[in-house]
C-alpha cells in the first residue's frame, strides 16, 4: 500500500548539514555573504569546459563567491545538460571544488511543467496532477528520484555527503511559474512541498539537504506564510528581490521586506536570506556600495545571491570593466561582506 505524506516530520539530518546550518546561524555576527549564480561554470565571455576555477568575480576583485548557486533544471528529464546549458558532471565537480574551500552550495530549480512538458514558465495546472493520487504522481515520482540520484552523489574527497541547500518552487506568490499563484491553491502548493520533501528525506533518505522558502517580495507576513508549508519541511527562510524599475523602489523594497522577514525568522529561529537578487547589467556605477550595501548590512541575512552572469544583455555581477567593477572592489574590502576566503574563518 502506498504511504500517505504525514503532515509533519521529523527530517533525518546528516552532521554535515547539520554543520552547515550552524556555518550559516554564525555568519550574520561577522556580515553577509555574497553569492553568485553559476559562478564558476561560465561568465561573460567565457564557458567552463572543466579544468579550471574561475569566476567573473575573482576577475574583478582576486576572490571568489562565499555562496555558490547552481540550476538543476532539467535532471528530472534525465538530461546531461541543464536548461541553462551547463553539464551536471561538470557541475558535481564544481560544487566540490566550492565546497572544498569553505563555500556554501544552494541549488534552485526550474523544472519543465509535468502536466505539458513544456519549461517552468508554462502554466497550464499541474501540481494537483502531481500530488499523491493525481494522474501524473508517478512520473513526479520518477523526477523526484532524478534529484534525490544526483544529490547523493555530491560527496568530498574523502567521500562524505556534501550539505547542501535546496531552494525548490521559488516565488511562488508571483504566477510567472507553473507552482505559482493562481496555477495552484495555496493547499496544493503546501502539499507538494511536503511530499517533496517527505520523497527525499524519507523515502530516498537524502539527508544533507536543508531546505529553503523563498518567495519573490511581498507586501505582508501574511502573504509571505501563505504558501508556507511548516516548521518540520524548512530550514531557512529566503526572499528573493531584484531592482526591477527604480532604485528608490527597489530601497523601499528591501527595507520593508527584509525587517518582516527577520521578524518571521526570529519567531521560528531559523536563519534567512537574500535568496535571489541583482539589477541587471548593475547600470549603477556606485550600486554596490552606496545601494546594495546600505540596505542589507545590519539586516541580519546570512547571504545575498545574485543572479547568472548570462550574456550581455542578462548578467547581474560585474567582469573585468564592467561599469560597476571599481564600486566592486570598494564593496568587496568592506569588512561585513564575506567572499570564499572569508568562509574559512567561519566554522
Ligand atoms: C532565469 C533566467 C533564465 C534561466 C533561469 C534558470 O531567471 O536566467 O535564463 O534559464 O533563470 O537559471
Amino acid at each position: 500500500m502506498a504511504k500517505t505524506t504525514p503532515l509533519s516530520i521529523q527530517k533525518t539530518i546528516h552532521p554535515n548539514a547539520q554543520n552547515l546550518l550552524n556555518k550559516i546561524q554564525k555568519i550574520p555576527k561577522k556580515g553577509y555573504a555574497f553569492g553568485h549564480q553559476d559562478a564558476t561554470a561560465y561568465g561573460i565571455g567565457w564557458k567552463n569546459s572543466g579544468d579550471i576555477f574561475k569566476s567573473d568575480v575573482y576577475e574583478v576583485v582576486g576572490d571568489h563567491p562565499a555562496v555558490h548557486g547552481f540550476e538543476i533544471g532539467h535532471i528530472e528529464l534525465g538530461n546531461t545538460h541543464n536548461l541553462d546549458t551547463v553539464n551536471f558532471a561538470l557541475m558535481k565537480t564544481l560544487i566540490k571544488k566550492a565546497h572544498q574551500r569553505g563555500g556554501i552550495i544552494t541549488l534552485s530549480w526550474h523544472p519543465d511543467n509535468p502536466a505539458s512538458n513544456k519549461s517552468s514558465w508554462h502554466t497550464r495546472k499541474a501540481v494537483k496532477h502531481i500530488l499523491e493520487g493525481g494522474r501524473h504522481h508517478m512520473k513526479y515520482k520518477t523526477w523526484i528520484a532524478r534529484v534525490a540520484y544526483f544529490i547523493k552523489d555530491l560527496k568530498d574527497e574523502s567521500g562524505h555527503p556534501i550539505p547542501i541547500i535546496f531552494r525548490p518552487f521559488h516565488e511562488m506568490n508571483g504566477a510567472w511559474f507553473w507552482w505559482g499563484k493562481g496555477h495552484c491553491s495555496p493547499q496544493e502548493y503546501v502539499r507538494l512541498w511536503q511530499e517533496t520533501v517527505f520523497l527525499l528525506n524519507k523515502e530516498l533518505q537524502v539527508d544533507q539537504v536543508l531546505y529553503a522558502y523563498s518567495p519573490n517580495s511581498f507586501s505582508s507576513k501574511e502573504e509571505y506564510l501563505r504558501y508556507y508549508p511548516g516548521d518540520d519541511f524548512v530550514d531557512i527562510l529566503g526572499v528573493d528581490i531584484y531592482q526591477h524599475w527604480t532604485t528608490t523602489n527597489f530601497i523601499k523594497t528591501l527595507n520593508s521586506n527584509l525587517p518582516l522577514l527577520k521578524e518571521i525568522a526570529v519567531e521560528k529561529d531559523m536563519p534567512f536570506a537574500l535568496t535571489e537578487a541583482g539589477l541587471n547589467k548593475v547600470k549603477v556605477k556606485d550600486w554596490w556600495t552606496q545601494v546594495l550595501d546600505k540596505q542589507i548590512a545590519n539586516t541580519g541575512i546570512a547571504w545575498a545571491l545574485f543572479w547568472r552572469n548570462a550574456r550581455l544583455s542578462h548578467y547581474f555581477a560585474p567582469f573585468p570593466n564592467q561599469k560597476s567593477s571599481e564600486d566592486f572592489i570598494k564593496f568587496k574590502q568592506l569588512p561585513h561582506v564575506l567572499f570564499l576566503e572569508d568562509m574559512q574563518g567561519i566554522k
